[in-house]
């Protein structure tokens, strides 16, 4: 390459990183960042395109397992969209709205400041989080160099050349297989307005915000983005309506659960119209956002905002790799890949969000591990199926297995363990009153959060789960695992619970196990 940064054997510290990643970052200077060991002249097992998730999870097995890799990314930072426009964002807003919900609920009580009409800055927030994310970029950078010995190029455009071949700048790469890890983008919207200034999505908010939004915001969708995004507008005390085509928060099947989610973020003040449309954004003269007009069952609406967010899912970055290539594609650009990742020619590989949802970082990182795993000789198969999920309200909701209505579908003696119990005040119990949760146990018992156990009563297998409260997203990682291998309600009642724990689930099973024909509870 005629002009790159050479890393190789030069140890990089993490501050060090920071500073190399900011400069690339700030400068916009595209000379690329090249760590790749001059004395190893064996050919690359493979070229993973894309260092994020899947590409640094499958390149890191790889070598591992002893083969040779080269990681390519366009950024001047390993780990992929997550720390710089996805998860880490995304849970930053998640912890804000979480900690402006409490706030805000005991405002002028206690040791809290009296912020109930405080309006939050939105743009601070982002600004905040545009000048952290170094951080994480430089950790990944020195653990993938410094720790896992990974060899790479960074802060390059690429093309592709065959399905052997890469190219960055004058330099061509070749290797045995290609792993395609391309990621995904934010979908863009076709409705009229949509390019205007005011219109953002996951990703171009946290790059592109440069004004204070007003008190009204618009978000368009109900899946997790819409509403994760929607909570954290909400929380920073903007009006904030949800427009979606269907039902919000689908993908939370128990209805009791999805219900108790709904209530707690109505009484924040979030407003859904479900079963609506944007028709059209209108734009001021100086084409900033003015109005939408959204059409909803009982006719069209008009709403004045400066600021929609579009939360419509994603797509693949594939288009001129795929095309080149010749790799079959579907739906939104996502490239077919068999359970071996596989594309449609044998030696080029796909992984991550380039091969379609679920959009999660997990099912990234072990596609990335599959991919290696095949070419290393190892046969590996990925499906995924059954895998615990979660996403953020002002809350963490989180769920596994069955929903109640789907397990008394397929069982008949179905038995459920719930917090609060069924009673007269409905959700006004302070229980489950786990993490983080005895303020609101005291003061508003309802916010204190529900959990249910869903359980066949007849082989005593625990068949599903739902948490909605803070903290129990490890303990749903184990139990998704556990109840893959049989775990029953005995099982539960013989471990050891940390008190007091995000979900009671084994204090309820342990009351209950003595018991050949246990009742729900
Ligand atoms: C996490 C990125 S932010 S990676 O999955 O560890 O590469």
């Amino acid at each position: 390459m005629t002009t790159a940064i050479d890393v190789w054997g030069d140890c990089f510290t993490i501050a060090k990183w920071q500073a190399v990643v900011a400069e690339a970052l700030e400068s916009g200077g595209s000379e690329p960042i090249v760590n790749i060991n001059p004395n190893d002249a064996r050919e690359f097992d493979a070229i993973f395109l894309g260092g994020g998730a899947a590409g640094r999870f499958g390149a890191a097995y790889l070598r591992a397992l002893g083969g040779r890799v080269l990681i390519i990314d366009r950024w001047p930072f390993l780990g992929g969209s997550c720390p710089h426009q996805a998860c880490v964002p995304h849970h930053l807003f998640s912890d804000c709205a979480a900690q402006l919900m409490l706030e805000r609920t005991f405002s002028g009580q206690l040791w809290f400041q009296q912020i109930e009409d405080k309006v939050v800055s939105i743009k601070s927030i982002i600004e905040f989080f545009r000048c952290g994310r170094v951080g994480p970029h430089a950790v990944m950078n020195y653990q993938s160099k410094e720790q896992l010995g990974l060899e790479f190029v960074l802060n390059a455009a690429f093309s592709i050349i065959d399905p052997h071949t890469v190219q960055v700048g004058d330099c061509k790469f070749h290797a045995k297989n290609l792993v395609l890890a391309l990621g995904a983008k934010p979908v863009l919207s076709d409705i009229p307005g949509s390019t205007l200034k005011g219109v953002f999505n996951s990703q171009s908010l946290v790059e592109n915000l440069d004004f204070e939004p007003g008190n009204t915001i618009i978000v368009i969708g109900g899946g997790k983005s819409a509403i994760e995004y929607g909570c954290f507008f909400n929380a920073t005390g903007r009006r904030t309506l949800v427009v979606a085509r269907h039902q919000v928060m689908p993908m939370l099947k128990d209805v009791e659960s999805r219900a108790y989610a709904i209530l707690m973020m109505e009484e924040q003040g979030m407003e859904f119209l479900e079963n609506a449309e944007l028709m059209t954004i209108q734009g001021d003269s100086q084409g900033k956002v003015k109005s939408v007009s959204i059409k909803t069952s009982d006719g069209i609406i008009n709403v004045d905002t400066d600021f929609v967010f579009m939360g419509l899912g994603e797509q693949a970055n594939s288009e001129q790799i795929a095309q080149i290539l010749g790799l079959e594609t579907g739906e939104r650009g996502f490239i077919k890949v068999n359970r071996h990742m596989q594309t449609s020619i044998p030696n080029v590989y796909a992984v991550g969000d380039v091969t379609g949802p679920p959009m999660e970082m997990f099912k990234a990182r072990k596609e990335g591990v599959c991919a290696a795993k095949n070419i290393m000789g190892q046969v590996s198969e990925y499906k995924a199926a059954d895998y615990p999920d979660f996403m953020h309200t002002h809350y963490e909701v989180c769920w596994l297995g069955l929903s109640e209505e789907e397990a008394r579908q397929r069982h008949a003696n179905v038995k459920i363990m719930k917090l609060p119990p069924d009673n007269p005040n409905g959700f006004d119990v302070g229980l489950p009153a786990g993490d983080r949760m005895m303020l609101y146990l005291m003061a508003k018992p309802r916010m204190s959060g529900f959990h249910k156990l869903i359980i066949d009563g007849d082989t005593r297998k625990i068949l599903g789960a739902t948490h909605i409260g803070y903290g129990a997203k490890d303990g749903f990682q184990y139990l998704n695992y556990l109840i893959k291998k049989g775990l029953t309600m005995d099982d539960l009642a013989e471990m050891d619970e940390l008190f007091i724990s995000p979900s009671y689930f084994i204090q309820l099973c342990r009351l209950r196990a003595g018991d050949p024909h246990f009742k729900d509870m």
